[in-house]
């Protein structure tokens, strides 16, 4: 027993001793990041989507915001339900829920994740014209991005990281005009994420950052650096792609330029000044910039790719829990 404790105390030393610097190093990388579930992400990417579509004003807005509040309380969040009535670029009045489940409410520094949780009411973008005005499953176009940040509310109530983590399911994204008549249509998108900027839900409220997951479920999806994020917040997008490059995660996660998207994470940049990027498939090669069933009527869970939901989620947990206080 003895013998022993002299050993360890021995090699504890001469390690101590020979490679102060090294060994400090080591301590600091040393940071363990929960492993996230693919088929739990999937899964609460389906469970909205048996609601049906998620569109403002309807009892399946309702019931699936009773879902994700529920959710986020037993997963140990503190939950806020910011209701309010919003009026979109037709003047109809919606009831929008945004949802916001905070972790160590009392930390001073704090990221923010964030995605929609609607979807929209009109497939519009359809190659068929009769299917125009029918609704989006949404099963990608919202459910995949509130799907892995469940997981990871899964994960992050769990194993508390040093930092606080907001996550932000806004409403009411997409019932935005595409009609290209000069006025201005652009802000007629993302409303939810609009009235919490500009009221959100703590007086004063700051985060070191904000990510937004939009559409990051889809098959073989590439996500190129989006022109918005580069230009408010280009260190994010370098540190979010480079850890994802690193994971082995590269063939998602393009480095190089993309579109420039008007998303949530506009505002929060613009309005509430939190430097925010936007994860968001983005295809070089299609007309829209978006994937072929983008406000389609096939933008279901056929769509979805448990594979691309994980590179998503282990990028992500890795930048959270390697924030330092
Ligand atoms: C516009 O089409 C202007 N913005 C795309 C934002 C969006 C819609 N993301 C998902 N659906
Ligand atoms: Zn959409």
């Amino acid at each position: 027993m003895r013998k022993t404790l002299f050993i360890l105390l021995t090699a504890v030393h001469i390690t101590a001793c020979s490679h102060p610097n090294k060994s400090a190093e080591k301590e600091q990388k040393t940071v363990i990041v929960p492993s996230f579930s693919a088929d739990s992400a999937y899964h609460y990417t389906q469970q909205q989507v048996d609601f049906g579509p998620r569109i403002p004003n309807t009892d399946a807005q309702l019931a699936c915001a009773s879902f994700l509040s529920t959710t986020l309380k037993r997963f140990g969040a503190e939950v806020t339900e910011q209701k309010a009535k919003l009026t979109v670029y037709d003047g109809t009045s919606l009831r929008s829920i945004n949802i916001i489940g905070s972790f160590n409410p009392k930390a001073e520094k704090r990221v923010l994740l964030f995605s929609h949780w609607d979807s929209r009411p009109w497939a519009d973008s359809d190659t068929n014209p009769s299917n125009h005005k029918k609704p989006v499953l949404g099963a990608n176009d919202g459910a995949s991005g509130v799907g892995v940040l469940l997981e990871m509310a899964r994960l992050i109530g769990n194993n508390p990281p040093t930092i606080g983590v907001d996550i932000i399911f806004f409403d009411t994204e997409d019932y935005g005009s595409t009609a290209h008549d000069g006025t201005n249509n652009e802000d007629s998108w993302c409303l939810g994420t609009q009235y919490w900027a500009k009221n959100p839900h703590i007086t004063g409220y700051r985060a070191e950052f904000g990510i937004l997951l939009d559409m990051v479920g889809g098959k073989n999806a590439t996500f190129y650096r989006e022109q918005i994020s580069d230009q408010f917040a280009t260190d994010i997008v370098g540190k979010v792609w480079s850890q994802a490059e690193s994971l082995g995660f590269g063939k998602y996660f393009v480095n190089q330029r993309g579109g420039a998207v008007t998303d949530d994470h506009l505002y929060v940049n613009k309005l509430i000044g939190i430097p925010s990027i936007d994860i968001i498939q983005y295809d070089p090669n299609s007309g829209t910039g978006f994937a072929s069933y983008w406000h389609t009527i096939d933008d279901t869970m056929k769509n979805v790719d448990k594979n691309t939901l994980n590179a998503v989620g282990i990028t992500l947990l890795h930048v959270v829990y390697n924030e330092k206080l």
